[in-house]
C-alpha cells in the first residue's frame, strides 16, 4: 500500500465525506427534471427552469400531468414502455414538448425510478434528430480493440483507449486516470491538444474524489458536466412532496455536481467535462476524465457509446492487467513450488526455506528474509538484527490481524523501523500461528513522486458560514515530492505468492505437529519405560546382585577345602553369571543415556575420541596383535566426544572380538559428501550374512551364543542411538567369511542439519 501522506486523516475530510451529495435538489440547467406520480404521470416536482424552457412557470407545472405538456401521440408509447421494470427499452426517447402554444421542442428523454420508487423523467436537449446506429460503435469499438491486442504492455493499452475516446468526442483534453490502493491515484495515459500542459504522470490526492464522490460512481457509470459555468437551478418544490424528502438523484443525468468539484474545475480552467468510471469486480479502478476548455455537450447516445467502449475495452485491461506480469508469476510458482518440495523433504521447514539454491528471497525478490519458529530466529541475506526482529514481532502480533501484511513504509506505522530503514522499509509478514512469522524486507528506496498541486494543501475547510465548506486548492501546479522511508512495492504477484506459501506452511506445520505428537508420545513412552527400567537395573537389581556375589565370593572363601570341584565350578558358574549380569546393566545404563537432550554437541576432532577408544582397547589389541590402520586427515564435525569414542570402541571391539582366523586387520576412514561426512570402519573379521545386517543393530540381538562370543548383544544398538543423535545413520555391508564394513554419517553442521536421504 502506498501511503504518500494526502490529508486523509483530516477531521474536515472525514466530516465532509459523510455529507450526502447525491440529494442536493439542484439540477444543471441545460435540461429540465420532471418527478411524476404513476400511473397517471401527474407531475410532483419540476426544475425551476421550467418557463425558460416551455414558457410554463413551475407553480404551473404542477398542475398538470405529463400527457399535458407532450405530443399526444407520444403517451400511449410511453406508458405502455413505464408498464416494464426495465426502463432500458424506452430510453432515450425523442420526446416532442409542447411550449406554450403550438411551438414544440425536441429532446431527448431518459427515465428512471430512484430508490425510494419515484419516477424522474430528464429531458435534455436532442442535439440530433437520429439515433447514431450502433454498429458505428461496434466497428470502433472492434478497430480498438484490433490495436489493443497488438500491445502487450499496459500503458500503451491505456494510451489507445484515450485517443479512441478523444478522436469519437472530440474532447481538448481525455485522461486514464488509475486509483492507488490507498485512494489517491495518478494520470497513466493522456492524449490533449498539442498546447495544453500535460497531466501525464501527475498524482492526485484522495480528497480530490472524496469517499461519497466514488461510491455514486459505481453506480452512475457515466456523467457530464456540459458547462461548469452554468448556474444550477432548483427542484420545486424542494423536498418531494410524497416522501417530504429531498429527492435521491444517485443515478440522475443532470443532477448538479457538488460546487466544491465545479470550483474544482474552474481552478483547473475545464468548461466541460465528461467522466466514464471503469469498475473491476464491483470496484472502482480508474477513471477515464475527459476535459474541455469550453463548453460542450454530448448526446446521450455518444455517451453510451463511450460507456460501452469503456466497458468492453477495460475488460481487456483487466485481462492485460493480469498477464502483463505472467512470465513473472510463472517464475514465482516455480521459486514456490521448489520450496514446498524442499520443506516437506526436510525435518523441520525453515531449513527447506532456507538452505537450497531457491530460498524466500526469491519468492518476492526481496532482499532479506528471517523465520521466526518457536522462538529461534533464521535470518537470510540483509535483515534487521533478532533483538529489532523480537520487537517487531510483539508488534505485529499485537496490532496485525491479516495472515500476509505488507508495507512499503513500515516505519511510517511502527516508528521503531526508522533505524533500520535501510533493511526493512518494506515488509511482507506471514504469521504462520501465534508467534511463528516469516518475514521478507526490502531497503528504502528515495523516490519523487510528481503532484498535481501541493498533495498537503489539497483543499481549505472554512466554518466561519456554520456549516463546513470546502473548497479546493487553487493552484495545480507540479509539487515535487521526495519520498522517504519507502521501498519499492510489493507487487501483489509477490503477494499472492507468499499467500500460496503461507498455506503450504500451515499444512506442513499441521502435518509434522500432528505427526510430531504422535512421535513425541510413543518416544515419551519407550524413553520412559528405558529410564524406568534402568532404574531398577541400576538399584533395584545391583543391590540382589552385589548380594549374590557377596555371599557366593563369602561361600567360596569359608567352605572353599570343603568342597569338592564340581561345587568349585557352580560357584564359578554363578560369579560369571553375576559378571555378566553387571555388564548388561552397564550395558543398558549406557543406552539410556545416549539421548539427544543430554548430548554435548561441540567441535570435534574426530582423531580424539577415536584415540580415546583406541587406549582403552590397548590391551586387547595387542593380545590379538590387530593392525588397526587410520586414515591421516580425519575431520572436525559437531559431535559428542564422549557418545563417538563409545561408538569406535563398540565397532572396533566387535571387529577384533568376530576376527576370523588371520590376524585382525581395521581401516578407518572418513570421506566428505555433500551434506555429511562418511565414516567407515572396514574389518578382515568373520563377516555377517547379510539377511543379518539390520538385525544387529536392534537392542539384545545376538546372532551367537555367548560361548562362542561373549557380550550382551547391546554394542550395535547403543551404536545406532549415538548416531541417530547426531541425525545420521548407520549401515554395515558384508558377507560371511568375507569381513565387514561398518558405515556411519554424520552431517557436516551437526544435528541441526537436516538428515537427507
Ligand atoms: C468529483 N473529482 C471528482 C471527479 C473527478 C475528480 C474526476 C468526478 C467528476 C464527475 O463525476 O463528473 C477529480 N478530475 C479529478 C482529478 C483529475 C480530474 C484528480 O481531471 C486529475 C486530472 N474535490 C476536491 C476537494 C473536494 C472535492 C478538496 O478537490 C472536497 C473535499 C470533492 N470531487 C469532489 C466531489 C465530487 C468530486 C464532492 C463529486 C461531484 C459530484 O458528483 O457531485
Amino acid at each position: 500500500m502506498n501511503t504518500i501522506n494526502t490529508a486523509l486523516d483530516n477531521a474536515d475530510l472525514l466530516a465532509f465525506e459523510r455529507k450526502p451529495i447525491h440529494n442536493s435538489g439542484k439540477i444543471q440547467p441545460y435540461g429540465v427534471v420532471l418527478v411524476l406520480q404513476e400511473p397517471d404521470l401527474k407531475i410532483l416536482q419540476v426544475s425551476t427552469n421550467s418557463y425558460a424552457v416551455f414558457g410554463i412557470s413551475p407553480e404551473e407545472m404542477l398542475e398538470k400531468s405529463l400527457e399535458d405538456i407532450l405530443d399526444p401521440f407520444q403517451i400511449e408509447k410511453l406508458e405502455m414502455g413505464l408498464q416494464q421494470d426495465n426502463l432500458d427499452f424506452i430510453n432515450p426517447t425523442k420526446i416532442w414538448a409542447r411550449k406554450h402554444g403550438d411551438d414544440y421542442v425536441i429532446f431527448d428523454g431518459v427515465f428512471h425510478r430512484n430508490t425510494e420508487g419515484n419516477l424522474i423523467l430528464e429531458l435534455e436537449p436532442a442535439t440530433s434528430q437520429e439515433n447514431i446506429p450502433f454498429l458505428s460503435f461496434y466497428h470502433l469499438a472492434r478497430a480498438s480493440i484490433n490495436q489493443l491486442q497488438e500491445t502487450s504492455r499496459l500503458r500503451d493499452f491505456c494510451q489507445i483507449i484515450v485517443q479512441e475516446v478523444r478522436k469519437v468526442t472530440g474532447f481538448d483534453r481525455v485522461m486514464l486516470y488509475k486509483f492507488d490502493e490507498d485512494n489517491h491515484g495518478a494520470v497513466i495515459a493522456e492524449e490533449k491538444l498539442d498546447h495544453l500542459e500535460s497531466y501525464l504522470d501527475l498524482h492526485y490526492p484522495a480528497s480530490d474524489i472524496p469517499k461519497q464522490a466514488r461510491k455514486l460512481f459505481s453506480s452512475n457509470w457515466i456523467r457530464i458536466i456540459p458547462d461548469t459555468k452554468a448556474e444550477p437551478v432548483a427542484l420545486y418544490p424542494l423536498n418531494n412532496p410524497i416522501s417530504d424528502r429531498p429527492l435521491d438523484l444517485t443515478n440522475s443525468i443532470l443532477r448538479s455536481p457538488s460546487a466544491c468539484h465545479l470550483e474544482y474545475l474552474h481552478n483547473m480552467g475545464v468548461g466541460a467535462s465528461l467522466t466514464i468510471s471503469l469498475i473491476e469486480d464491483g470496484k472502482l479502478w480508474g477513471l477515464i476524465a475527459c476535459h474541455h476548455l469550453t463548453p460542450k455537450y454530448v448526446s446521450y447516445e455518444l455517451r453510451k457509446a463511450c460507456e460501452f467502449l469503456g466497458r468492453v475495452i477495460f475488460s481487456e485491461i483487466s485481462n492485460r492487467e493480469e498477464t502483463e506480469d505472467y512470465d513473472y508469476r510463472m517464475k514465482l510458482n516455480y521459486f514456490g513450488s521448489q520450496l514446498v518440495d524442499d520443506m516437506s523433504q526436510s525435518d523441520d521447514f525453515v531449513s527447506g526455506l532456507i538452505k537450497h539454491d531457491t530460498n524466500l528471497l526469491n519468492l518476492t525478490s526481496a532482499r532479506g528474509a528471517a523465520v521466526c519458529y518457536n522462538g529461534n530466529w533464521t535470518l537470510l541475506g540483509e535483515t534487521p538484527a533478532e533483538e529489532e526482529l523480537n520487537f517487531l514481532v510483539k508488534w505485529l502480533y499485537q496490532n496485525i490481524d491479516e495472515e500476509v501484511f505488507t508495507t512499503d513504509s513500515l516505519a511510517k506505522i511502527y516508528p521503531d523501523a526508522d533505524q533500520y530503514k535501510n533493511t526493512a522499509s518494506g515488509l511482507v509478514a506471514m504469521a504462520i500461528s501465534r508467534r511463528n512469522y516469516v518475514l521478507w524486507f526490502r531497503p528504502e528506496v528515495i523516490q519523487t513522486v510528481n503532484w498535481g498541486g501541493d498533495p498537503h494543501n489539497a483543499y481549505q475547510a472554512d466554518h466561519s458560514q456554520g456549516n463546513l465548506k470546502m473548497s479546493p486548492r487553487k493552484s495545480f501546479e507540479l509539487w515535487k515530492e521526495t519520498v522517504r522511508l519507502t521501498s519499492l512495492p510489493w507487487k501483489q504477484v509477490e503477494v499472492n505468492a507468499v499467500k500460496e506459501l503461507r498455506k503450504a506452511i500451515v499444512n506442513i506445520v499441521l502435518r509434522k505437529a500432528d505427526e510430531l505428537a504422535l512421535l513425541t508420545n510413543d518416544l515419551q513412552r519407550s524413553n520412559a519405560e528405558l529410564k524406568r527400567f534402568a532404574y531398577v537395573a541400576s538399584h533395584d537389581l545391583q543391590e540382589p546382585l552385589n548380594h549374590v556375589s557377596n555371599y557366593v565370593q563369602l561361600l567360596e572363601m569359608r567352605y572353599g577345602e570343603r568342597l569338592d570341584e564340581d561345587a568349585k565350578d557352580f560357584i564359578g558358574f554363578a560369579v560369571e553369571g553375576v559378571t555378566l549380569m553387571q555388564t548388561l546393566i552397564d550395558d543398558v545404563l549406557a543406552y539410556s543415556k545416549v539421548d539427544s537432550q543430554v548430548s554435548q554437541f561441540e567441535l570435534t576432532e574426530v582423531r580424539t575420541p577415536l584415540e580415546q577408544a583406541l587406549t582403552n582397547l590397548q590391551r586387547r589389541i595387542s593380545e590379538s596383535q590387530a593392525v588397526i590402520t587410520i586414515q591421516d586427515n580425519l575431520p572436525t564435525i559437531m559431535a559428542d566426544q564422549t557418545q563417538l569414542m563409545q561408538l569406535f570402541q563398540n565397532l572396533l571391539s566387535n571387529a577384533i572380538k568376530f576376527r576370523s582366523s588371520a590376524v585382525p586387520e581395521i581401516e578407518i576412514k572418513a570421506e566428505r559428501q555433500e551434506y555429511e561426512w562418511l565414516f567407515s570402519v572396514k574389518d578382515n573379521a568373520i563377516g555377517i550374512d547379510p539377511q543379518f545386517c539390520e538385525r544387529i543393530f536392534i537392542i539384545f540381538q545376538r546372532l551367537h551364543t555367548r560361548d562362542e562370543y561373549p557380550g550382551t548383544g547391546m554394542g550395535l544398538a547403543i551404536c545406532k542411538k549415538i548416531i541417530e543423535c547426531h541425525r545420521g545413520r548407520i549401515w554395515v555391508e558384508s558377507e560371511l567369511g568375507k569381513g565387514s564394513t561398518f558405515y556411519f554419517t554424520i552431517p557436516v553442521g551437526g544435528r541441526e542439519r537436516d538428515r537427507r536421504n
